[in-house]
């Protein structure tokens, strides 16, 4: 499509310059009638929302896989100094005579046999996250990063425990927390090529991308998040998994927790556009920036939005409410404007309505945003000082959130 591809207009960062939308209410469907209970929400308007993200945003998952398996392939009780018990499970994803493999590292805390995880993944590979000297560094492809110490596309030894400061496992392990963690560029490689990664495991004869309404990446790495979570929710050390994740990762997150149920609470940190940012703001990056940039994160058939929000039927707030009930939590950062703080704490208000009608809490249009100043309800919000990142401070605030529902 080569709309989507023009120049783009200048990112708008001026409050005043956002345009007069409507706000797609998620209790009103799209053929007018209004949405008053649970049950009326769960049997119609949750389904054609889903409908509407999946066809028109993220993209179909086109079919089930042919073949399925996960072998631990490694193993230590006594991890980092005694913390923790590390696991190294290999998953392998078949289709159509193809296959896929892709490693999870799991941390469990000494002393709890019945852990919450933090399931999320990272972007340069395992032995990143941690300097851990037996996490397997990954052979898949890399996007190259001087500062991690990544070239020729490939990972080596230099740059292990290069990303520990996003990572706050010391913090997750003490409170009795678990952690797991994939290489995202395992399920997908990060660019606009769809010959490799999951996708290409279910091309018929001769077809060489997805169809237009099927899946980009971030919908392939919420897949991916989900076969993560078919080992986990085996392993009878874990009482429940909480998915996470940052920027575009964190997209990847919430379209994982709106797909599959079985996560028991979602946290996106950062998103921004196509995350939990609200796209008809404009503000910041907007729909027509991300298709040019990353034209293979979202469905083709997204690239008819582009400069065009004013079309979509629904907003990012919709993608929050099919999470409801459960727990969400949204995080900005004050400085990070391209994603779009004050479109990220709008739209946690406006999803908060689908939580309310099962008598949960969320952001009331009361509450204001203020800087460090966390609202933890079951969808609950911050806005931290800072940058675009994953600091401890987030880190405080999701365990401590976790701990009203994770135990
Ligand atoms: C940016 C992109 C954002 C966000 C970010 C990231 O370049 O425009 O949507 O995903 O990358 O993932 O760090």
């Amino acid at each position: 499509m080569t709309s989507a591809l023009a120049a783009q207009p200048e990112a708008n960062y001026d409050e005043t310059k956002v345009p007069k939308f409507l706000v797609p209410d998620p209790l009103t469907s799209f053929g007018g009638d209004a949405i008053t209970d649970s049950k009326q929400w769960e049997e119609n308007r949750k389904l054609e929302i889903y409908q509407f993200f999946e066809k028109q945003i993220y993209g179909k998952v086109p079919d089930l896989l042919d073949e399925y398996s996960f072998k631990v392939i490694e193993q230590d009780n006594n991890a980092l100094g005694g913390k923790a018990q590390r696991k190294q499970i290999a998953v392998g994803l078949k289709k159509n005579n193809r296959s896929l493999n892709f490693n999870i590292l799991l941390y469990l805390p000494t002393g709890n046999e019945n852990a919450p995880v933090f399931l999320g993944y990272n972007f340069y590979g395992n032995h990143t996250v941690t300097n851990d000297p037996n996490v397997i560094i990954t052979e898949a492809w890399s996007g190259n990063n001087e500062d991690f110490k990544i070239s020729n596309n490939k990972a080596t030894e230099a740059s292990r425990g290069v990303r520990m400061n996003r990572w706050a496992i010391d913090k997750m392990l003490d409170k009795g927390y678990g952690v797991a963690t994939v290489y995202y560029g395992e399920i997908d490689p990060d660019k606009n090529d769809f010959s490799d990664g999951l996708h290409s495991l279910f091309y018929e004869e001769g077809q060489t991308k997805p169809k237009t309404n099927e899946w980009g990446s971030i919908a392939a790495w919420a897949y991916g998040l989900s076969r993560a979570m078919d080992y986990l929710e085996n392993d009878t050390n874990i009482s429940s998994v909480i998915v996470f994740g940052h920027s575009r990762l964190g997209k990847a997150a919430l379209w994982a927790g709106a797909t599959d149920p079985r996560f028991a609470g979602v946290i996106s940190n950062d998103s921004g556009c196509g995350g939990a940012a609200l796209s008809k703001r404009k503000f910041g990056e907007t729909i027509g920036q991300i298709n040019t940039s990353f034209p293979h994160w979202f469905s083709e058939s997204f690239k008819k939005y582009s400069n065009k929000e004013e079309m979509l039927p629904v907003d990012q707030h919709e993608l929050l409410a099919l999470i409801a009930p459960r727990p969400l939590y949204v995080a900005s950062a004050v400085e990070d404007e391209w994603a779009d703080p004050k479109g990220e704490f709008l739209s946690a208000q406006y999803a908060t309505k689908v939580y309310e009608l099962y008598d949960k809490k969320g952001i009331s249009s009361t509450d204001v945003q203020e800087v460090n100043h966390p609202i933890k309800q079951t969808l609950a919000y911050h806005m931290r000082s800072g940058k675009h990142d994953v600091t401890d401070y987030d880190w405080d605030q999701y365990i401590a959130w976790a701990e009203t529902f994770a135990k």
